[in-house]
């Protein structure tokens, strides 16, 4: 091939490459995003990973925060939709009551991603959810137990999310199925705390209270650390050590919790990235290019940590993440 030739190839090439990156460019446009509040760290670093990712593709990103109130989010979306944003991230705070609101969305021809939980609507109202496996962290969070436990009777105490919601559902369902079979394992309270570590420490005061001081409470399994947070200063309050005399199972991975489980306080948590975002703002990018349909869920990972995970490190590396 001469050496004009490999020019001209070249140039090819580099059109092709700078058009594809072209086309994936996203700046420029208006997108709305219903957030639930900010209920938690991970929610807060959620918020703060979206509005970096936002700006790193120069997207206009229009924010509402709910203060957790599904009406609020549904105001939202209709306000984003009379604007004529070009797409709207939801959040939703519980997983039903949306298919009008969606539908308003879908007749606007605005497209909607979920983030990081689902609703029960038909599938073709949302282009896509980016979300972790719910079921698989419960699962993951009850396996450690199990495991951790043997033959051991075990009484667990167990902190929901907000109720209704996706994760709290789902979370739930993981953990019964990964116990179940191992009947000197049982759960003998469960009670929501709605992600919070005021309730969650507030519910955990009751759940102490009604067993004579925690006496047979064996482990508290919190659908998010914040709550598990909140529970570790009640089991403390109450003059027992959280993470021994009370195994503490979490999920979230947030870097407060690594702080207790380095200071033997907390014994497992279970990842969920921050970063639904970066995910969606592909997958848009991808739609508006060439109309490219994505996968109906974008799963993210869900790994466990315990205090041979480095939990200093891990610390360190989540601290300036906006959580
Ligand atoms: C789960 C997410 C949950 C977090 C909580 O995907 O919706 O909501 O686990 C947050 O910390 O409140």
């Amino acid at each position: 091939m001469n050496i004009i030739t490999k020019l001209a190839v070249a140039a090819g090439l580099a059109t092709a490459l700078s058009s594809a990156v072209l086309a994936q460019d996203i700046s420029g446009k208006v997108i709305g995003f219903s957030q639930i509040g900010s209920e938690s760290g991970w929610r807060a670093a959620e918020t703060s990973v979206t509005r970096q990712e936002a700006e790193a593709r120069g997207v206009d990103l229009k924010f509402a925060d709910a203060q957790q109130k599904q009406e609020n989010q549904i105001k939202a979306i209709r306000g984003f939709i009379a604007q004529g944003v070009d797409a709207i991230l939801l959040a939703p705070v519980v997983a039903t009551g949306w298919e009008d609101v969606l539908a308003e969305a879908q007749e606007a021809e605005i497209p909607v991603v979920l983030l990081d939980r689902g609703i029960e609507a038909p599938e073709d109202l949302y282009l896509t959810a980016v979300m972790s496996d719910q079921v698989l962290e419960g699962r993951v969070a009850g396996e450690w137990l199990v495991e951790a436990v043997g033959d051991e009777e075990c009484n667990v105490v167990e902190l929901q999310g907000t109720v209704g919601s996706s994760p709290a559902i789902n979370r739930k369902q993981g953990f019964e199925e990964a116990i179940a079979g191992h009947d000197n394992i049982t759960i003998t309270q469960s009670q929501t705390g709605d992600f919070t570590r005021s309730k969650g420490k507030e519910v955990m005061e009751a759940f102490l209270k009604s067993t004579n001081g925690g006496e047979d409470i064996c482990a508290v399994y919190a659908h998010n650390d914040d709550m598990a947070v909140g529970a570790i200063q009640a089991i403390k309050d109450a003059g027992l050590k959280p993470g021994t005399d009370i195994k503490v199972v979490s999920i979230d991975a947030v870097p407060d919790i690594f702080t207790a489980i380095a200071a033997g306080e907390a014994n497992a948590t279970v990842e969920l990235t921050p970063n639904m975002a970066g995910p969606a703002f592909d997958a848009l990018a991808a739609y508006w290019a060439d109309g490219t349909e994505p996968e109906k869920f974008i799963i993210t990972e869900s790994k466990l940590y315990t205090a041979e995970d480095d939990p200093e490190g891990e610390y360190e590396r989540r601290k300036d993440l906006g959580y």
